[in-house]
């Protein structure tokens, strides 16, 4: 089932003719802000020299930090008065950055939810819980609209009082829930703690921050239901840029309303299929904030074409971003690959913070993991067996020493929005 067939499948010279149309839609519009007037006199470039699709890599990219000092307007291409809603990036330093939906940003981006909401089995009439943060954030509003478009009955239970989360999935008989991969471990941890099931539940729509293959296994495993990978950033509208389909291969990322290109994050050279890489969006329907070649930061690849559902580009889920990325001693590590590593080994449990510090001027990483409560015996020799393992699975495939840390279960945080896993002790040290 489509929400919308005809986008969804659009194929070579008529969805390149449609691209083309709307980069230079887009581009006009961008030219109403003074910041990209400078930056592309600056580049030497005129929108008038984009001929084709292709020619969106002669354009200057535009990155995170243009955008909070444009802050909070700065980047309207439309009068303030016909912003009808502003949402914020939900930065953890300085200011954050604002973005503006006029009515026409907002239907174009409800109407994305729909199709995911559909391109995942769900159909009008179910019931759908939206368990994230509805204040800023634009997971909250983003899929509520968009459920409400396609005829979900929305229950906007935002986070928090995980039972009574609970108690909503069996006395409403919810079909679906979204909300972020480690809430939904929460959920699913205090289910288990409770002695509920919830029978209803068959999808599961999980985002806002990278997880892994193991970590949907257990969810599945765990929840009894089937889960989808949600991807978006506040910068493109929120959610719904790209989204599994029931092939659960990649992501689909919207390429009627978002062009996508994968760089090498140093160079800046365009890379091809297949190749890892960060993202760059330029959206192509967005009227209040658009954008040019936009740096998300998030590490993936292009997929080859062809997916069995007929829909069409594919990206690879995200692997971490690329500021997130950590160099321990000269490796790259990403949080995503210790999650997949910790989740595969059946001794230890779900839930681990990761503490970077530097130590005679060498980094550290140093892993703390709870133990499951079946394996957590006390005994001196075990811990000191499982530690041995955990210690040598990480080594394989991180390809550095970690010292790690067994606690006991239940004493590290819990998260009800985005994880934060990673705690970087290493400013200050100089
Ligand atoms: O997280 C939008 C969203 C809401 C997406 C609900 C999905 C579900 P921001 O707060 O601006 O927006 O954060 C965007 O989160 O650049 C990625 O680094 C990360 N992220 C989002 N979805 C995924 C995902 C929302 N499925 C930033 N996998 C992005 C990995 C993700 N990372």
């Amino acid at each position: 089932m489509f929400w919308d067939e005809k986008m969804e499948t659009l194929r070579g010279k008529d969805l390149e003719a449609l691209q083309l149309k709307r980069l230079k839609w887009t581009l006009a519009q961008a030219m109403k802000v003074p910041f990209y007037r400078g930056l592309f006199r600056e580049a030497g470039i005129r929108p008038a020299d984009v001929k084709a699709v292709d020619d969106v890599e002669k354009l200057p990219f535009t990155r995170k930090k243009d955008l909070r000092e444009g802050y909070p307007f700065g980047f309207l291409a439309v009068p303030r008065q016909k912003v009808v809603r502003i949402h914020t990036t939900s930065g953890t330093t300085g200011k954050p950055t604002v973005v503006g939906y006029t009515k026409r940003d907002l239907a174009h981006w409800a109407d994305l939810i729909a199709r995911n909401l559909t391109m995942v089995g769900l159909r009008e009439g179910d019931v759908f819980q939206n368990a994230v943060n509805y204040g800023l954030f634009t997971g909250g509003l983003g899929f509520h609209y968009g459920g409400e478009l396609m005829g979900l009955t929305v229950i906007p239970a935002g986070t928090g009082n995980t039972k009574r989360q609970i108690e909503m999935i069996n006395d409403f008989g919810v079909d679906a829930i979204h909300c972020t991969p480690s809430y939904a471990m929460h959920i699913a941890e205090v289910a288990e703690e409770i002695g509920a099931t919830m029978p209803t539940l068959t999808t599961g729509l999980f985002g806002a921050e990278p997880w892994s293959e193991s970590m949907r296994t257990e969810l599945e495993r765990k929840l009894d239901l089937s889960a989808f990978d949600s991807y978006g950033l506040s910068e493109m509208y929120g959610p719904g840029v790209a989204f599994e389909c029931p092939e659960k291969d990649g992501l689909h990322i919207w390429h009627d309303c978002y062009l996508v290109e994968i760089i090498d994050p140093e160079t800046g050279e365009t890379l091809g299929a297949g190749e890892r890489g960060e993202m760059v969006i330029t959206p192509l329907v967005k009227e209040a904030m658009p954008l040019v070649r936009y740096r998300t930061g998030d590490m993936t690849m292009l997929r080859e074409d062809g997916c069995a559902c007929g829909r069409g580009q594919k990206i690879s889920r995200i692997l971490g971003r690329a500021d997130d990325m950590l160099v321990i001693r000269g490796i790259n590590v990403f949080p995503s690959q210790i999650e997949h590593v910790l989740l595969g080994l059946p001794e230890v449990g779900d839930h681990f913070m990761v503490y970077v510090d530097r130590v005679n001027y060498l980094d550290e990483l140093t892993i703390e993991v709870e133990m499951k409560r079946e394996t957590f015996s006390g005994e001196l020799s075990d811990l000191a067996r499982i530690q041995k393992r955990v210690t040598a699975a990480l080594r394989d495939v991180l390809g550095i020493r970690t010292a790690v840390k067994l606690v006991e279960p239940g004493l590290l945080p819990r998260f009800e929005g985005k994880a934060k896993r990673v705690v970087d002790r290493r400013g200050g040290l100089f």
